[in-house]
């Protein structure tokens, strides 16, 4: 028997995927770095998608507080449509006029304070109104229920020309209704050119520069 040969043995296999005879970036190293970057890249992407998550949750709920709150707005434009008519219908004179009084489609101003029957015409101007046209009994006895034998300037006079009593809007007294007090108009002093309601409602004329209390009147504004 010769001297027995011992066959070298067999070399392990590489098991790495990375051959270092193929590459000269191939060692342990780089391989654990492929590792690392693989699974860096997992957790980038996992981050990304809970980027996206977000990003799309984030949409949804932008787009459903957007629509909440049209409709919320519309819900309180919806209320206030009913409250401004809730406040025509105790106000029909508009609720920012409450010191106006409604009656048969007018609105009426009872001044607090006295003054001359031109004055109380510009006033009364001055608020888009006039001084009050009586010419029916309804509106006589509204007016004569809320002056409380109290004395108001009405749109009435004959300063123009003496004993022609004409409204403020140039029509004329005489024709249509009247409430004078018994024995006026009667110009004492032969200066009474302005007419005034006084007690029990009735009609009285002063001279103009009295000062007493007046009556503005103007359409009511549509509802
Ligand atoms: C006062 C004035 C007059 C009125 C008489 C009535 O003198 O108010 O306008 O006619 O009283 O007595
Ligand atoms: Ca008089």
């Amino acid at each position: 028997m010769g001297p027995s040969f011992k066959a070298a043995p067999e070399p392990l296999p590489n098991l790495s995927i990375c051959d270092p005879s193929q590459s000269l970036f191939c060692s342990k190293d780089t391989n654990f770095l492929g590792q690392k970057l693989r699974s860096s890249l997992t957790v980038y992407v996992l981050l990304a998608l809970s980027y996206l998550l977000i990003l799309i949750l984030f949409a949804v709920s932008l787009s459903r507080v957007s629509m909440l709150s049209s409709q919320l707005n519309e819900m309180r434009n919806e209320l206030k449509r009913n409250h401004s008519s809730n406040d025509f219908k105790l106000f029909p004179c508009g609720p920012e006029a409450r010191e106006w009084e409604y009656f048969s489609g007018k609105c009426y101003y009872f001044s607090l304070r006295e003054t001359s029957w031109q004055r109380a015409k510009v006033l009364c101007e001055e608020e888009h109104s006039r001084l009050a046209i009586v010419n029916s009994h309804a509106q006589q006895n509204f007016i004569m229920y809320r002056t409380r034998n109290q004395r108001f300037w009405i749109g009435l006079s004959d300063e123009n020309s003496e004993g022609e009593w004409k409204w403020i809007d140039g029509s004329d007294s005489t024709t249509g209704f009247t409430y004078w007090k018994e024995g006026e108009p009667n110009n004492s002093g032969q200066n009474e050119d302005c007419a005034h309601v006084w007690t029990y409602g009735e009609w009285n004329d002063v001279h103009c520069t009295y000062e007493c209390y007046y009556i503005c009147e103007k359409p009511a504004p549509p509802p």
